[in-house]
């Protein structure tokens, strides 16, 4: 299996998230990336090869041109108010209040993001552009015909809506491909998310559509981040009514439980017959993830591999979460050498 990967994902290195009432050093480091990239050559699952350029335009098929452009600027408007120091929000709208962008920097930050924990820093609008060009450079290919690549992008992308950034992401990777894949003539694209946080960003942006069905497995919403989306009865709106399907799994989920929801998920995906396939892959399901709170253990990550080669169909798989770094790469290239396997 092919790897697309860019060392551009560097370039975004926050100092400090917040989590738990405290600022503490971001858990989306550069070395998530690092090990993954690592344990690809060192199981030699193919070739590794650097992202194309694709420019704007397949962007903005998902996000608003406005929402892109302030991505594009924030930090640079942040630098001259505040300094040479990672932008962060501190205030949004509730209910009722007006959305209105403001002029200055700080209330913009508010207005585009949905929480504390993604600061945007100098080298942001490089290293989000590059990992989308990692998606589309890997969508590409699945559309020439290779039956499978991975994107290893960093940073991530499914919280990421049309018009809105947080959980660690800034534009859709997983989206923008998948919208990729319908331009370049595939009917349907089914979007499967096995990160252990719900691919709000990934939901809201396919959710009215019904060409592109959006599944996810994750934390339940009562229990866990983004809390505001990911239940069970949001099953899609107008042509997209029946094309989305939450399955919101309780703490402590582990193999046995997860294998029931993906057994359904993959069995709802093959009705639907899609053209193609996007995996949003996160490894943040692991029994040792320091911010998440599923038991799978990384025998099962080829398992996971196995059942979605099952679909036959073909697949590009998206990097999405996975904080234990030490075995970040060990269970997300499992995904990979178990979907060859299978
Ligand atoms: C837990 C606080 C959680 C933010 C978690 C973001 C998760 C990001 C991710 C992605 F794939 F996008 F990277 N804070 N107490 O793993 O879903
Ligand atoms: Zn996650």
């Amino acid at each position: 299996m092919i790897t697309i990967f860019s060392e551009d994902h560097r370039l975004q290195d926050g100092k400090a998230e917040l989590i738990d009432g405290k600022l503490v050093p971001c858990f989306e480091m550069p070395k998530r990336a690092e090990i993954v990239h690592a344990r690809v050559k060192e199981v030699g699952l193919g070739p590794i090869e650097a992202p194309r350029h694709f420019g704007r335009a397949p962007i903005v098929r998902v996000h608003k041109p406005d929402f892109v452009a302030f991505l594009e600027s924030a930090y640079d408007e942040w630098k001259s108010e505040h300094g040479d120091y990672d932008a962060l929000p501190l205030n949004w709208l509730a209910p009722r209040m007006r959305r209105k962008l403001p002029e200055r920097i700080d209330g913009k930050l508010g207005f585009y993001s949905f929480d504390a924990g993604t600061p945007i820093t100098a080298g942001t609008w490089r290293a989000i552009t590059s990992s989308a060009n990692v998606a589309l450079t890997a969508q590409a290919k699945v559309a020439n015909g290779e039956r499978a690549v991975f994107a290893l992008c960093r940073p991530p992308g499914h919280h990421a809506g049309s018009d809105f950034y947080g959980g660690y992401c800034f534009l859709n990777n997983a989206a923008i491909a998948a919208q990729a894949f319908r331009d370049g003539g595939a009917g349907k694209v089914a979007v499967l998310d096995v990160d252990y946080h719900h691919g709000n960003g990934t939901q809201e942006i396919f959710y009215d559509r019904g060409d592109v069905f959006f599944a996810s497995l994750h934390g339940h919403p009562a229990q866990e981040y983004p809390y505001f989306l990911g239940y069970e009865d949001e099953r899609g709106e107008g042509e997209g009514e029946g094309c989305n399907a939450n399955y919101p799994l309780r703490w402590g989920t582990g193999w046995d439980e997860y294998e029931t929801a993906l057994d359904d998920a993959l069995a709802t995906l093959r009705r639907f017959k899609p053209d193609a396939l996007v995996i949003s892959l996160g490894v943040d399901t692991f029994k040792d993830d320091p911010i998440s709170k599923f038991k799978l253990d990384s025998p099962d990550y080829l398992k996971i591999g196995r059942k979605i080669a099952g679909l036959k169909l073909p697949t590009l798989f998206v990097m999405e979460g996975g904080y234990a770094v030490e075995e970040i790469g060990i269970n997300a290239v499992n995904v990979l050498t178990g979907f060859e396997a299978g």
